[in-house]
C-alpha cells in the first residue's frame, strides 16, 4: 500500500492478525466479535477491527482474574519482579513497533511516542519490578487488594496502561483493563508480550470496547478496585456507581492547569516550556499548561515571541520525524475543539499558527487566545486540544488568585529567576504537582495526581504503589499479656 517505510513493521503486525482482534482473557484470545473500526486519525484510514466486549466477556475476564489472583499473590515478590523486568525488556525490544503503532492509532508525533511515551512505559515496569521485591521484606505487612478494574483514556494509550498495570501486578493484584475505544492497538500488542514475558494466564486481561464495557467493569461484584483516568464527567459517574460498594477507587480526571510567567523569567526558556506544555500531544494532556498567566510588564514582548515561535511549529504527518504537532485523536475530538474555539474564542483575540495543514486527517492549528476574562468559558473549561488561553496579572497575589480560580487542580507551572518568589508562590498553588522553571516532568518514582475536580489518589511512586495494597491480615492472634 501507501504505507511509509517506518510503518511497514506495524502494518505487517496488523496483517498477521488479519486486522481483526478479539479479547485477551485468561491468557488466550477470543474470536473477533461485534467489532468496530479503529482508524488512523492522520489519514482517516481504518487500521483494524476491534471487538466490542459484552457483559459476558467482562464477566469471563473478571473470573479469569479472580482465579489467577491467589496464585500470583502467593509468588515471592522476587518472582513477580522477574516477570515485570521481562515485560520492560520486551517493551524495549519492540519499542519501534510500539511507537509506530501508537502514532498510527493516536495521531501523536513519532518523536513523542519514540522518545517519551514508550521509554516511560519501560521505565515504569523497571521501577515497579524493583518495588515488587519489597514485598518480600519491607512491604511484607501489605497485601494485594485482589482484582483491579482499570479504565484508561486515549491520549497516552500505552503509558496509561503501564501506570495502571505495573503497580497492580507488582503488588500481587490481577487486572481487567479496558483501553479507550479510539486506541486499543498497543494494549493488544501488550497482551501479546505478556505471554512472552511469562505473565501467568489471567493476571492481565484486556477487554476492548466503549463506555458500556467500562460501566460493566465498574459494576462487577468480582472487582475490588477501580482505577480510572479520563473525563471528570465519567469520573463522577464512576464515583457514584462505586459508592456504597466495598471497591477502592482512584480517579485521575481533567485539568486546566495554569502556566505562570513572572517578569524576571528567562523568557526564551519559558516559551520553549510552553510549547511543551500546550502543544505536546496536540494539547490532549490532562496536565497541559493550558491557561497562560503573564506578568503585565512583559506581556507584549512575551506574546510577540510566542507568536513567532508558533509560526515555526511544524504541523503534519505524525510519522514524519520532523513534525512537532500531529493529528487529534478523532474527528469527534477535532469537532469539540474547533467548536469550542468558534463559540468562545471571540471573547479574546485569536492567533493561529499559519502552518499549512494536510487536507485529510484530524488537524487543528496551534492556537493562542489572549485578553481573556478569567471567568470566560474557555478560561474555565478543559479544551483538550492545541489551544492556549491567556490573561495578564500585576502582582504575585493576583497570579495566585487567578491560578487557583478553577474547579481543577492537577498541575501548575511557574517561571521566575527569583528563588524567593518561586518558593513563596509554589506552595500556594492548588495543584497535585507544581513545576518551577520546567514543565511536564514525569517520573515513575513521583506520585502523579490531582486535587479538587481533577480527582484523587496518586499514580507512581510510593503512594501509587500503596494504593494497590491493604494491610495484611495477621493470622497470629494477640495473646493478652500479663499486666
Ligand atoms: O473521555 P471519557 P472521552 C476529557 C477531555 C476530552 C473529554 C472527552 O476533555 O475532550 O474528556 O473524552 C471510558 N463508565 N479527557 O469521551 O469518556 C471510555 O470508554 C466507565 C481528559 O474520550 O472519559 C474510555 O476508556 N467507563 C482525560 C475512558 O472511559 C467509561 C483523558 C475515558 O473516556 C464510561 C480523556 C462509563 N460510563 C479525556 N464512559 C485526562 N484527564 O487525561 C466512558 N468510559
Amino acid at each position: 500500500g501507501t504505507a511509509p517505510e517506518s510503518a511497514k513493521e506495524a502494518e505487517a503486525w496488523l496483517d498477521r492478525h488479519d486486522r481483526a482482534f478479539g479479547l485477551f482473557i485468561g491468557g488466550s484470545w477470543t474470536k473477533p466479535n461485534e467489532t468496530f473500526a479503529t482508524k488512523n486519525p492522520a489519514t482517516g484510514e481504518e487500521l483494524a477491527q476491534v471487538t466490542q466486549a459484552g457483559g459476558d466477556d467482562v464477566d469471563a475476564a473478571v473470573r479469569a482474574a479472580r482465579k489467577a489472583q491467589p496464585g500470583w499473590a502467593k509468588l515471592s515478590g522476587h518472582a513477580r519482579a522477574r516477570v515485570l523486568y521481562a515485560i520492560a525488556r520486551l517493551i524495549q525490544k519492540h519499542s519501534r513497533l510500539f511507537s509506530v503503532l501508537e502514532t498510527m492509532d493516536n495521531g501523536k508525533p513519532i518523536r513523542e511516542s519514540r522518545d517519551i511515551d514508550i521509554p516511560l512505559v519501560a521505565r515504569h515496569f523497571y521501577y515497579h519490578a524493583g518495588m515488587a521485591q519489597l514485598q518480600d521484606r519491607e512491604l511484607a505487612d501489605r497485601e494485594a487488594l485482589g482484582v483491579a478494574g482499570q479504565i484508561i483514556p486515549w491520549n497516552f494509550p500505552l503509558l496509561m496502561l503501564a501506570w495502571k498495570v505495573a503497580p497492580a501486578i507488582a503488588m500481587g493484584n490481577t487486572v481487567v483493563l479496558k483501553p479507550a475505544e479510539y486506541t486499543s492497538l498497543t494494549a493488544l500488542l501488550f497482551a501479546e508480550i505478556c505471554d512472552e514475558a511469562g505473565v501467568p494466564p489471567g493476571v492481565v486481561n484486556i477487554v476492548t470496547g466503549d463506555g458500556e464495557v467500562g460501566s460493566a467493569i465498574t459494576a462487577h461484584e468480582g472487582i475490588d478496585k477501580i482505577a480510572f483516568t479520563g473525563s471528570t464527567e465519567v469520573g463522577r459517574i464512576i464515583r457514584k456507581a462505586t459508592a456504597g460498594t466495598g471497591k477502592s477507587l482512584t480517579l485521575e480526571l481533567g485539568g486546566k492547569s495554569p502556566y505562570i510567567v513572572f517578569d524576571d523569567a528567562d523568557i526564551d526558556s519559558a516559551i520553549e516550556g510552553l510549547v511543551d506544555a500546550i502543544w505536546f500531544n496536540q494539547g490532549q494532556v490532562c496536565c497541559a499548561g493550558s491557561r497562560l498567566l503573564v506578568h503585565e510588564p512583559i506581556a507584549d514582548v512575551f506574546y510577540d515571541k510566542l507568536k513567532a515561535r508558533m509560526d515555526k511549529l511544524r504541523v503534519g504527518d505524525p510519522l514524519d520525524k520532523s513534525i512537532d504537532v500531529g493529528a487529534l485523536v478523532d474527528p469527534v475530538q477535532l469537532d469539540t475543539v474547533s467548536s469550542m474555539v468558534a463559540s468562545g474564542g471571540g471573547e479574546g483575540e485569536v492567533y493561529q499558527s499559519p502552518a499549512k495543514l494536510p487536507n485529510a486527517g484530524c488537524y487543528y492549528p496551534p492556537t493562542l487566545i489572549t485578553g481573556m476574562h478569567p471567568a470566560a468559558r474557555l478560561m474555565q473549561e478543559e479544551i483538550f486540544g492545541p489551544v492556549l488561553v491567556s490573561t495578564t496579572f500585576r502582582t504575585p497575589d493576583e497570579a495566585v488568585a487567578l491560578a487557583n480560580d478553577t474547579r481543577y487542580g492537577l498541575a501548575a507551572t511557574l517561571w521566575s529567576e527569583n528563588l524567593n518568589l518561586a518558593l513563596d508562590v509554589a506552595p500556594k498553588l492548588a495543584a497535585g504537582v507544581v513545576w518551577v522553571n520546567g514543565t511536564n516532568m514525569f517520573d515513575a518514582a513521583a506520585g502523579f495526581g490531582g486535587v479538587r475536580e481533577s480527582g484523587f489518589g496518586r499514580e507512581g511512586g510510593w503512594e501509587g504503589l500503596l494504593a494497590y495494597t491493604k494491610p495484611k491480615v495477621k493470622e497470629t492472634a494477640l495473646k493478652p499479656t500479663a499486666a
